[in-house]
């Protein structure tokens, strides 16, 4: 079989000749109707037959990898999509530097793989969770059709996983495999297994602002593995990331085209002051000290998800071969990291200090350093749009002490500029920072539904391009 292209003649699309391993196809083929219920039963709520103008990847060659047309969601071809293989692919970082990369799991590494690729698999669902009610208040069709793109593929990256788990884990990968469709966001009792997954994504500001920076800790976090010395999750995770590009896309995009038609109606309506947001609101559009304040709830929550700053998990998951660095392969060092030291940030006495620390314990602080660089190039271009109005405002991200649950800040409050905060004034000022009932209630005001094709909410300018070149009254989704 052509790797290159995709096998669509079985219940399960996929480029890993499925046909020829019985085993793993069974077990997918049992855990199928398992994976259809719940897409039913937690997948976008009131669309489940309508046709979406979706993509759908149909091979894993860059240059055209996707064909669009119209689906039923339901009737998504969620295929097992890996990049092809290198030939002599060697593992290039860790104790097993120069070794050549394992085409099957190394028995010492095996609870430490599957463990990642669990928690992996488990931010998939959880997020098609946490959207599943959007629909209902879509500013556009091409909004509309955005966010179900987002939504298939992440039901796609669920199987990416459950096809590692089946096919590598035996018995315990099965048990896993059903429990990635037990758990559900939000659930007291079986909540999803991080943080920032089982929060709700309310409205659609929290969704762009949620594809902006959680799905950037996806692809930081995917980017990480696609290094790994296990030579499937590598292929598995570099595929996702080329769907994954898109999800931060659709939320770049999504703010910016927020803040363009926030500073379009104060320059029409003769308002300067940004902080004037009673006026600004009167508009019908969003002001802007309330777009900040949703970046520092999403920006906060997502530097949970990259774990302690100081971490035996990620030093022994890079010492093993199994999760490397943003772009290691591009990186000039050692590869080993057993001397040397990285600065990380920590709290002394109260005080936040920059201390040297051995530079294989502070991976997860490597990580999130370049997620932060990352975010800072989508900001910097939201505030191109701001001062191309001349309104005087600019979007900063918070200091990372800011609103924290993990790690060396969750022991402290702080403002967004990581000022130690006493209790009292952190609740007293809490709402100066992060969204408050009042700005939850003005937000919610305005998800109004539009589904005439080619308009669009008065809070969101349209974009600039339509998905797929197509013109602007293009139907994006049929509702049915
Ligand atoms: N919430 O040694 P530590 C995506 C736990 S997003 C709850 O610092 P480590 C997507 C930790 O599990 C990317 N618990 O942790 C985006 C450990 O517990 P155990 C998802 C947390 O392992 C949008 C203990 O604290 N992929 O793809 O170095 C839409 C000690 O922690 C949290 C991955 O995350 C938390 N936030 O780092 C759709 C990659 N943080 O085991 C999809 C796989 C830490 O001692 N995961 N803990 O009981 C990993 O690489 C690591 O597990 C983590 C944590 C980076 C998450």
């Amino acid at each position: 079989m052509n790797l290159m292209n995709v096998d669509y003649n079985g219940l399960i699309p996929n480029n890993v000749d499925l046909n020829a391993d019985v085993r793993v196809q069974k077990a997918l083929e049992k855990w199928h109707p398992g994976y259809i219920d719940w897409w039913n039963d937690m997948g976008p709520e009131g669309f489940q037959q309508s046709l979406v103008y979706l993509r759908t990847a149909v091979s894993v060659d860059p240059k055209g990898w996707a064909k669009f047309d119209y689906v039923k969601m339901p009737e998504y071809k969620w295929g097992i999509l890996l990049a092809p293989q290198v030939e002599d692919r060697k593992i290039s970082f860790g104790a097993h530097r120069g070794e050549k990369a394992w085409q099957e799991v190394p028995g010492e590494y095996r609870a430490m793989l599957r463990r990642l690729i669990v928690i992996q698999g488990d931010t998939e669902p959880a997020s098609v969770e946490q959207q599943r009610y959007l629909g209902k208040t879509a500013p556009s069709l091409y909004d509309l059709r955005n966010l179900f793109q987002v939504n298939v593929e992440e039901g796609r990256h669920l199987w990416a996983m459950v096809y590692l788990l089946q096919k590598y884990f035996g018995a315990d990968g099965r048990e896993e495999a059903e429990a990635l469709l037990a758990r559900r966001s939000g659930d007291p009792d079986t909540p999803r297994m991080l943080g920032a997954f089982n929060e709700q994504t309310p409205d659609w500001l929290s969704f762009f602002m949620f594809t902006f920076f959680t799905d950037r800790d996806g692809k930081m976090q995917l980017e990480a593995l696609a290094q790994s010395g296990f030579d499937p999750l590598s292929r598995t995770t570099r595929f996702m990331l080329t769907e994954e590009a898109h999800h931060m896309f659709v939320g770049e995009t999504g703010i910016g085209r927020i803040v363009e038609r926030t500073c379009e109606a104060m320059k029409a309506n003769g308002i300067d002051d940004p902080n004037d947001i009673a006026a600004v609101r009167r508009l019908g559009v969003i002001d802007l000290p309330t777009i900040q304040k949703k970046a520092n709830l999403l920006f906060s929550l997502t530097l949970d998800l990259f774990g302690n700053e100081i971490s035996t998990n990620a030093a022994n998951a890079f010492h093993a071969g199994i999760k490397g660095r943003f772009r290691e392969d591009k990186l000039d060092d050692d590869h080993r990291l057993e001397s040397g030291t990285y600065p990380v940030l920590r709290l002394v006495d109260g005080k936040i200090v920059n201390e040297d620390v051995p530079a294989l314990s502070a991976l997860n602080m490597r990580l999130r350093d370049d997620f932060v660089a990352d975010c800072n190039g989508g900001v910097g271009r939201w505030n191109r749009v701001i001062e191309k109005f001349n309104v005087p405002f600019q979007i900063g991200l918070p200091h990372v002490a800011f609103h924290r649950h993990i790690g060396e800040f969750s022991k402290v409050k702080a403002d967004t500029d990581g000022n130690a905060l006493s209790d009292e004034a952190w609740v007293k000022r809490r709402a100066e920072f992060l969204p408050s009932d009042s700005d939850r209630d003005f937000i919610e005001s305005l998800m109004k539904p539009e589904t005439e094709p080619g308009r669009f909410a008065s809070w969101i300018a349209p974009p600039k391009v339509g998905i797929d070149n197509k013109q602007g009254n293009f139907e994006y989704v049929k509702i049915a």
